[in-house]
């Protein structure tokens, strides 16, 4: 049974430590896939996987919605608000350890309570990032990433970094400053900029230039401070093409990285890649990801899932093994996530209101990351798809076609290459390779 508590209290009572019992458990709190020490392609499942649990959706959200109140109820609920956020990191380290996820990761107002001024704000935050230091230190468990809400208190409600009135862009340097400050207190790997009001609503009252110069100078600050005081992981943007505001300034992965670059800031910040963002931006998870890998931008990814008849960031747990294969094969064949980590931005639905549903659904994304792992390995062995793709593109190898590719004929000479040649029609083959995959996942 469970003997595993952080604080004074054990908040998941009957829960022990998660374990891996394979496909034919009917346990439902138990791995069936995930099995952390297993080697697949060279190393341990948990080591490619790098699995985080966010705090805001875990530990915070409610089951709040536009049309309902809370539907879920948590024990660590205190009418002190400094007591509750302690009450709190002892569940979620608790919660962290029994499920065996070695990374977590915060806004800081998910933490610490925003209290009702500045110095309040700071000396929360100071306070309970001591107490998170001392639980990382019992459990073992790290800092991923950690971020600031500049988004909720209604003073962003026509952005933060890019509001249109400076003292805004001042309270929100106060919220990256200290972030930064528990970063590096924290011994964390990443710090996430998402901007979910970094946008606008309409062109009638906004400078969209001028916005966009000032997020850069507002990152660029950021970086200099964060390097400045020790930090020396990656800053990401988490792109997102909407929601809250219209239209919001980093619309996808090819949108973020042109600003990365056009600002300067190439060598320090690298994408956190969402899949329901990517998907509500209308491409595919493995398509926000691949333009990340092709520009050497893939930092770090929040694992979750769309719902394919809504049009909205759902935030569902992932279960989809098709996506996790596509994006495991991406992500392999990067090396690996490096210093990010598969972190579960997702929430379990608003009726399900179990605490046991909290470990039920992460053990669901984990089992299926883990599958689309293994899948994308065997892929990788087996080389069919790898070889066909390169094939694709051997008329590029050598000759006039090498020399194209390094640069090397002008477009004259290109053009007497065109005049000579007699292109034939070349299937791209695209059933056959749909079809590959479904043998790579089932005929295992
Ligand atoms: C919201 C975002 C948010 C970021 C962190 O859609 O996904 O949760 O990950 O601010
Ligand atoms: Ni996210
Ligand atoms: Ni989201």
């Amino acid at each position: 049974m469970s003997d595993i508590f952080i604080g004074n209290q054990e908040f998941f009572k009957g829960i022990g430590k998660i374990s891996y019992e394979g496909p034919a458990s009917d346990n439902p709190l138990a791995f069936k896939f995930y099995d952390p020490k297993k080697i697949v392609a060279g190393k341990s499942m948990e080591d490619h996987l790098r699995f985080s649990i966010a705090y805001w959706h875990s530990f915070c959200a409610d089951g709040t919605d536009p049309f309902g109140k809370a539907t879920m109820h948590f024990p660590w609920n205190d009418s002190d608000p400094m007591v509750a956020a302690k009450k709190k990191a002892e569940a979620a380290f608790e919660f962290f350890t029994k499920i065996g996820a070695p990374f977590y990761a915060f806004h800081d107002i998910d933490a610490s309570p925003e209290g009702e001024t500045a110095a309040e704000y700071e000396a929360n935050y100071i306070e309970v990032a001591a107490y998170l230091k001392k639980l990382q230190d019992q459990t073992g468990v790290k800092l991923l990433w950690n971020t600031s809400n500049l988004f909720s208190h209604p003073r962003y409600m026509n952005g933060a970094a890019s509001n249109p009135d400076f003292p805004v862009v001042g309270r929100a340097a106060l919220q990256v400053k200290t972030s930064l400050d528990v970063n590096v207190s924290l011994g964390g790997l990443g710090y996430t900029f998402w901007g979910g009001r970094e946008g606008y609503m309409t062109l009638w009252n906004t400078d969209t230039k001028r916005e966009q110069d000032h997020l850069g100078t507002f990152f660029r600050m950021a970086r200099d401070y964060g390097r400045k005081i020790g930090f020396t992981g990656t800053f990401y943007i988490e792109p997102k093409p909407m929601e809250p505001s219209k239209h919001q300034y980093d619309y996808d992965a090819a949108t973020a990285i042109a600003f990365i670059k056009d600002q300067g800031l190439e060598n320090d910040f690298k994408c956190n890649i969402e899949n329901n963002h990517a998907t509500l931006a209308g491409h595919s998870f493995a398509h926000d990801l691949q333009v990340c890998v092709d520009h050497g931008m893939l930092g770090s990814v929040d694992a979750n899932q769309g719902d394919a008849q809504n049009g909205w960031d759902t935030d569902e747990f992932p279960t989809n093994v098709y996506e996790t294969t596509e994006a495991m094969l991406i992500i392999l064949k990067n090396g690996g996530l490096h210093s990010g980590g598969l972190n579960f931005d997702a929430k379990r639905r608003r009726n399900s209101t179990d605490l046991e549903d909290l470990f039920i659904s992460h053990i669901g994304g984990m089992d299926a990351f883990a599958l689309g792992l293994e899948t994308a390995a065997r892929i990788i062995d087996d080389g069919k798809i790898e070889t066909f793709k390169a094939d694709r593109y051997k008329s590029f190898n050598s000759g006039d076609g090498k020399a194209f590719e390094d640069g090397k004929i002008s477009l004259e000479k290109l053009a007497e290459i065109g005049k000579k040649a007699d292109p034939k029609d070349i299937s791209g083959k695209q059933e056959m390779l749909n079809n590959l995959v479904n043998q790579y996942l089932f005929n295992r």
